[in-house]
């Protein structure tokens, strides 16, 4: 495995719950990188329970503190994170700090969570499907959509593995070489997709990860997902396949302990969705046993 580095990641902070830069920054850290977090927004709780409050950062105020970093020489980079944005204006935003970033590190690798919706709907203004589309696939070396997401950055829909696997063709040709769909719906099963193209205009190296559905809603598992699919690919840059058994093992385990840990208090899986057991799970992060296999094409 090769060095760890230094990633900034302009995620939500809440400050009860794992979502955004708190369910992103402390796995990260435990595999050994330095994390800078920007908080997009700093919100009471996620945004699923009945109320929240709390503040956004806007596109000014994410200039500002770029460039304080810029002004004592603090802006160098291995890596930029990105997980959901609310607004055209703070997405432009981010493009502006890519293109300054790739200035000081021109090998700057920027890993995108392009998150805009799930199971058919969006949750984030419409206007900015065609800025993802159109400005930031084009700048991202990584790309982490959902099965919805992915359906809109291709233009088609997604309702099978070969149509996931020609939507990561489509988005290799737009810009990032490395596209992982987290999570498509094939039956009763969860189906991760992953492609490596390692030659521009090459065909990809592609994969899949089954993973058995469990019967429960989970808020901040694509937030922790994509960091550890920044981490693990980082550690092994030519095996996106083995980098990503990796990371679907640690969050299954994950997922597992937090599932066992709520029957325990018989608490009603239906009834809302279950905050992760981060924490509790800090060995399965650092250390994962490889329980779930990559399938190659
Ligand atoms: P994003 O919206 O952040 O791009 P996403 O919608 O793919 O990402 P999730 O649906 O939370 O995010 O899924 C991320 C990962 O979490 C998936 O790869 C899947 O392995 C796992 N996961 C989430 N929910 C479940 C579940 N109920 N059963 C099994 N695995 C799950
Ligand atoms: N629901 C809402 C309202 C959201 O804003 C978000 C993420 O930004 C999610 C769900 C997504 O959560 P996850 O990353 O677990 O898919
Ligand atoms: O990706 C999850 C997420 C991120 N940020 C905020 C959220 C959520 C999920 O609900 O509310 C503010």
């Amino acid at each position: 495995p090769s060095e760890t580095g230094r990633v900034l990641s302009i995620q939500s902070h809440t400050v009860q719950g794992y979502v955004g830069n708190k369910s992103a920054v402390f796995p990260l850290q435990l595999l050994g990188y330095d994390v800078d977090p920007i908080n997009s927004v700093q919100f009471s709780n996620h945004t699923g329970y009945p109320t929240f409050k709390g503040q956004v950062l806007d596109g000014q105020q994410l200039c500002d503190l770029i460039e304080g970093l810029e002004a004592n020489n603090l802006l160098y980079y291995t890596h930029l994170l990105t997980g959901y944005i609310g607004s055209v204006s703070f997405l432009n935003t981010v493009l502006q700090v890519v293109d300054k970033l790739r200035t000081i590190n021109p090998k700057l690798t920027y890993v995108c969570d392009p998150v805009m919706g799930d199971e058919g709907k969006l949750y984030v203004p419409p206007e900015l499907v065609s800025v993802y589309r159109e400005k930031v696939v084009p700048v991202a070396s990584m790309l982490t959509p959902n099965q919805f997401e992915a359906e809109q950055l291709a233009g088609f829909k997604i309702d099978s593995e070969s149509a996931g696997l020609e939507a990561c063709n489509i988005l290799h040709a737009a810009g990032p070489s490395k596209v992982v769909i987290t999570s498509m719906h094939i039956g009763d099963n969860l189906c991760l997709i992953g492609s490596h193209q390692k030659v521009k205009g090459q065909p990809p190296e592609q994969f899949k990860i089954v993973i058995p559905k469990i019967p429960a809603y989970f808020t901040g598992t694509g937030d922790l997902m994509t960091a550890l699919l920044l981490g693990w690919s980082n550690k092994y840059p030519d095996h996106l396949d083995k980098a990503a058994e990796l990371a679907v093992s640690s969050l299954q385990a994950l997922l597992h302990r937090t599932l066992t840990d709520y029957e325990r208090v018989g608490y009603n899986l239906q009834s809302s969705s279950l905050e992760i057991r981060l924490i509790q799970s800090q060995d399965d992060i650092r250390n994962p046993q490889v329980n779930y296999k990559a399938e190659k094409y």
